[in-house]
């Protein structure tokens, strides 16, 4: 294929080129097709001075993030991918349940791709929300190989104004190597809501315990966290990172979302991050959540910042009630830090110094699971309540000492981890235990599953996820029914070093 019949396929993607932030209604000839085709190359990219790094990475089409994948739910999907990387690639379709040797997985569903060579994905997009693509050979995620996928669902309700906006962090690769051999430097960066009560200068029992006091913090899944950051102590497995960005750029150079009075607004947030979680806030306004990792949650949750944990997604909505200018910050450990941000403003307020979010997340309504779930307690060890379930397991994460170099599952490293085997048909328990000083954003390939249990609580609005923050300290648990395509789907934390450490197993569908 010729480059310009390449530029040209890109571009029919969903008119994404034209409107990466902000969608454009689906052009009715795009919307009408059976089949969308794209071409997806990889190769080495020098970040622009707009991302705020100097950096080589990868990306595909020459963008990070990649194209904005668009297509509406029941067309078929095709990518031509081209790699062009230096070294293997795949690309996974994360939050997509399709054929397994479809799922891009390195030597468990496909061979990986040889630099230079090529591998076309064809599938129908399902189910329809926002999902997204990314490499799953070794660092080129974190190197800038990712996108967005929406799957246009036509029972959606309408927005007036819709924008998909992906966080995400360029690691210093240095730190990247020493943190896989358990020797960087970086510290953890600190959840916001410490640096302005000043709780990070007291020992860390009376923070953790002060900690807990405040509302909407109850999550438990804090604790590791701040255990972590109260010592400012190197761990060895920390990434430090050159520059934080909102779909590719940072704060100021980041393009305004322009909304008009009485508009209703969707956000589609994703956290493409290696290794962070973040805290998004969009100053003068609370955000309606109806949607966890693109699937439509059984209850909206109104809030004051978001969780995103890595790898997943929040469907947030607001509506401009005002003309004005307002900041969307992800907070930083330094709050006066407003690179990852995205400012939104009304025609009229271009001259405005824009509006910031609070700087904390002291007394803020935060969404977490236990919110948007409605947690209430549950006896100790009893998170199967529903009796729902014909196979259950429980698998123990672990590692992240000082030093040691491994992030486990029962105590073992990909791929001797203890596999997950069920059939079609079995009502699976997954049930995870999290003894660790972090929280482990676990996600499953190839289905939809609902968080029922968060800590000890049992969710009454189940989430239906692919990615859930595993609490440090605490326990989750995940029921789904194995009615996806055979095959083995692999389970994994999402932050990338812990992933290449080996916290990593598989469920895999046996023969009934
Ligand atoms: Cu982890």
């Amino acid at each position: 294929m010729h480059r310009r019949e390449f530029l040209q396929n890109s571009l029919a993607v969903g008119s994404a080129a034209m409107s990466w932030m902000v969608l454009a209604p689906m052009g009715a000839r795009a919307a009408e097709r059976d089949l969308v085709e794209v071409t997806l190359e990889a190769r080495p990219y020098r970040y622009p001075a707009a991302s705020g790094a100097r950096f080589t990475g990868l990306a595909y089409n020459g963008r990070v993030p990649g194209p904005l994948l668009r297509v509406r739910y029941g067309q078929t999907f095709r990518a031509r991918y081209l790699n062009r990387t230096g070294g293997a690639s795949t690309i996974h379709w994360h939050g997509m349940i399709l054929p397994n040797d479809m799922d891009g997985v390195p030597y468990v569903t496909q061979p990986p791709v040889p630099d230079g060579g090529e591998f076309t994905y064809t599938f129908k997009p399902d189910p329809p929300g926002f999902r997204w693509y990314h490499s799953h050979v070794g660092d080129q995620e974190a190197l800038g190989l990712f996108g967005a996928f929406l799957v246009e669902d036509p029972r959606d309700p309408h927005a007036d104004v819709e924008a998909v906006l992906v966080l995400h962090d360029v690691p210093d690769m240095r730190s990247f190597r020493e943190a896989l051999a358990g020797k960087s430097t970086a510290t953890m960066n600190r959840p916001p809501g410490l640096n302005f009560n000043g709780m990070h200068a007291l020992p860390a029992a009376h923070a953790m315990g002060a900690m807990g006091a405040m509302g909407g913090m109850g999550d438990r899944s804090h604790r590791g966290a701040m255990a972590r950051s109260m010592t400012s102590m190197p761990m060895g497995d920390e990434l430090s990172y050159l520059s934080h960005c909102v779909s590719g750029e940072a704060y100021p150079h980041t393009r305004p979302i322009l909304v008009k009075v009485g508009q209703t607004v969707r956000l589609r947030i994703l956290n493409a991050s290696p290794t962070l979680t973040h805290y998004v806030r969009l100053a003068g306004h609370r955000l309606r959540v109806t949607h966890s990792d693109g699937n439509p949650m059984p209850r909206a949750v109104t809030v004051d910042a978001l969780r995103i944990g890595v790898a997943e997604r929040y469907d947030a909505w607001f509506e401009v009630t005002r003309p004005g200018a307002w900041l969307l910050t992800s907070l930083m450990g330094d709050t006066r830090d407003h690179r990852q941000s995205i400012l939104i403003r009304t025609p009229d307020a271009a001259n405005r110094v824009p509006e910031v979010p609070a700087p904390s997340l002291e007394g803020a309504q935060l969404f977490t699971y236990r919110l948007a779930g409605v947690g209430t307690p549950l006896p100790p060890d009893a998170h199967d309540p529903y009796g729902w379930a014909n196979v259950r397991k429980t698998l123990l994460l672990g590692g992240g000492k000082p030093g040691h170099r491994h992030w486990t599952i029962d105590g073992t490293i990909w791929p001797h981890t203890p596999k997950i085997d069920v059939r079609h048909g079995d009502r699976v328990l997954i049930h995870f235990k999290n003894p660790t000083d972090m929280d482990h954003p676990m996600h499953l390939h190839g289905h939809v599953f609902e968080l029922v249990e968060q800590s000890g609580l049992r969710l009454h609005y189940p989430l239906p996820k692919d990615t859930t923050l595993v609490p440090a300290g605490g326990t989750s648990t995940w029921r789904f029914l194995a009615d996806s395509p055979p095959g083995r789907w692999v389970l994994h934390c999402h932050d990338v070093i812990h992933m290449m450490d080996g916290m990593m197993t598989e469920v895999d569908y046996v023969p009934a």
